[in-house]
């Protein structure tokens, strides 16, 4: 497995195994691609998506650290890890025929004494963690986010369950808390929404793709739940103006409220496991 010229001629690892197919961009470490054989892929990626040096990708599962959001004083949104070039540290098949790949972020000058690697697993699932090391002798606050885009047939019929009783911050117009009533949330207009204290998985029911994702995770206690829906959706010029019905994004991380504080010598270890199911 080589790391190969992938679109805009950006750095991209492409993984096989005998159950699946994935796609690594060494910009961001975003794993754009990920497909079980006979199976519409799982992760969605804008047919609109930038690949260029310091530009976000459009889908797959966008790594967000060391901030969510763009907080007062910061220019960009969503950190810069999202944005960078990582290194590949190393590829390898494993005895039960999954592949591993682990990559490392550069140092940033952001954030003196802190290391950040990505593990990604591919076998019958997809499976991430992402390691935040602090080697500094001070406290490190920080906010970590798995920004996952799924696929699904068509969002008017998609349901989310595992989020009942919840209690959210309502991201679209003014901020407001709530709580999800729903025990399976149905997605029919913008929806832009931070779970808090949410460790729980969550299950995209998808009829149309008569499939249901699941997305399990530890040492994540926020889940945030996006679509932009139609006029956001026009507004994103890396993102196509109907792409909307086929996408949700379920993310698994520490945000806001839920943000994490690093010791000196401790670490964070987010992790997410992504598999289907038929329905
Ligand atoms: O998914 C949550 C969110 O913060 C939304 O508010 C929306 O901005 C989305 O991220 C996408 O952000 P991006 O910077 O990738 O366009």
């Amino acid at each position: 497995m080589n790391v190969i010229n992938g679109r805009g001629g950006l750095p991209m690892l492409p993984i096989q195994t005998p159950w699946s197919t994935a796609e690594i961009y060494l910009q961001g470490a975003c794993v754009t691609h990920f497909q079980l054989h006979g199976e519409a892929p799982l992760l969605f990626l804008s047919e609109r998506s930038r690949f260029e040096a310091n530009a976000p990708i459009r889908g797959g599962i966008p790594i967000i650290f060391p901030w969510f959001g763009k907080p007062s004083g910061r220019t960009t949104q969503h950190g810069f890890a999202r944005t960078r070039p990582w290194e590949l540290i190393d590829v390898a098949k494993q005895p039960d025929d999954t592949v591993l790949a682990r990559l490392s972020l550069p140092p940033a000058s952001e954030l003196p004494g802190v290391a950040l690697e990505y593990h990604v697993t591919v076998g019958r699932s997809l499976s991430v963690e992402l390691v935040a090391t602090n080697y500094s002798d001070a406290n490190v606050a920080l906010e970590n986010c798995l920004h996952t885009y799924f696929t699904v047939g068509d969002i008017h019929k998609v349901k989310l369950t595992g989020l009942q009783g919840v209690h959210y911050l309502d991201c679209v117009g003014t901020r407001v808390t709530r709580t999800e009533v729903d025990p399976a949330l149905n997605v029919s207009s913008e929806v832009d929404r931070i779970y808090f204290d949410s460790p729980q998985t969550v299950h995209i029911h998808d009829p149309e793709l008569r499939r249901i994702i699941h997305i399990e995770k530890q040492h994540s206690h926020s889940t945030v739940v996006w679509n932009p829906w139609q006029a956001k959706a026009q507004l994103l010029t890396d993102f196509g103006d109907d792409e909307y019905l086929r996408m949700v994004c379920v993310e698994s991380g520490n945000v806001a409220s839920n943000h994490l504080t690093l010791a000196p010598g401790a670490d964070s270890r987010l992790r997410a496991q992504f598999h289907s199911s038929a329905m």
